[in-house]
């Protein structure tokens, strides 16, 4: 994978407090990922840095809170598909919606802040979920990597099965070389992740180990 330095990005998913153990919307194990990535932030192998940042307004269409009579994690439809209502999270300011201190964010290029619509949710990086005019509107993030040569995508970070999920499927289908580094994510419902993998694949989507992907020490 070094060998294609020049053209490959890090995408680190949505490393916010709030996904980590202890936050409102706690991914278990979650902190278990943050030391290699940490390492893969600190190593030389790719062209550029880019973090997601799930960025909310209070009240947000995907918070249980905002629809009386819902709990965390019912299931409504809104705009036409399945939504999963979330405990409130990720709000704007908040300090659990920061990117998680420790992590050198400093080597990061570009941060993509996404949910900000208050009437549409966000899990990926490249596209709204749909909104009432039944499409996934862009965030721009295709073209910022195209622009600036990028082959391919390594995806890490939270969760594996929402947002790592459809950012990691966006960049397979927006043309993209895309490696999910496995190990470096986490599930909310880990009893998926078996289903999961084999749905990724099927996208295009490489499923890797940090190990295996010879990162230039
Ligand atoms: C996420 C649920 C709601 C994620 C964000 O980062 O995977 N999941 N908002
Ligand atoms: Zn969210």
């Amino acid at each position: 994978m070094s060998d294609d330095a020049g053209t490959t990005a890090l995408l680190v998913v949505d490393v916010q407090p709030d996904f980590l153990p202890g936050g409102r919307l706690a991914v278990e194990e979650g902190d278990l990922i943050l030391p290699g990535i940490h390492r893969l932030m600190e190593s030389d192998a790719f062209a550029l840095q880019v973090a997601t940042q799930d960025w909310h307004p209070p009240r947000h269409t995907s918070f249980a809170s905002a629809h009386p009579g819902h709990e965390p994690f019912d299931v409504i439809q809104l705009h036409g598909h399945d939504q999963v209502l979330w405990p409130d999270h990720c709000v704007q300011g908040s300090p659990g919606a920061e990117l998680l201190g420790d992590l050198p964010w400093t080597r990061v290029d570009a941060v993509i802040r996404k949910g900000t619509d208050p009437d549409v949710d966000s899990y990926s990086g490249f596209r709204n979920n749909w909104g009432p005019g039944g499409d996934r509107p862009p965030t721009g993030l295709t073209g910022y990597l195209r622009e600036r040569g990028t082959r391919r995508v390594v995806v890490c970070g939270l969760a594996r099965d929402y947002c790592v999920r459809w950012t990691a499927e966006d960049a397979a289908a927006a043309g993209f070389d895309t490696v999910l580094v496995w190990d470096l994510t986490r599930s909310v419902d880990p009893s998926g992740d078996e289903v999961l993998r084999g749905e990724l694949e099927g996208a295009g989507v490489r499923i890797m180990n940090s190990e295996t992907l010879e990162i230039a020490p």
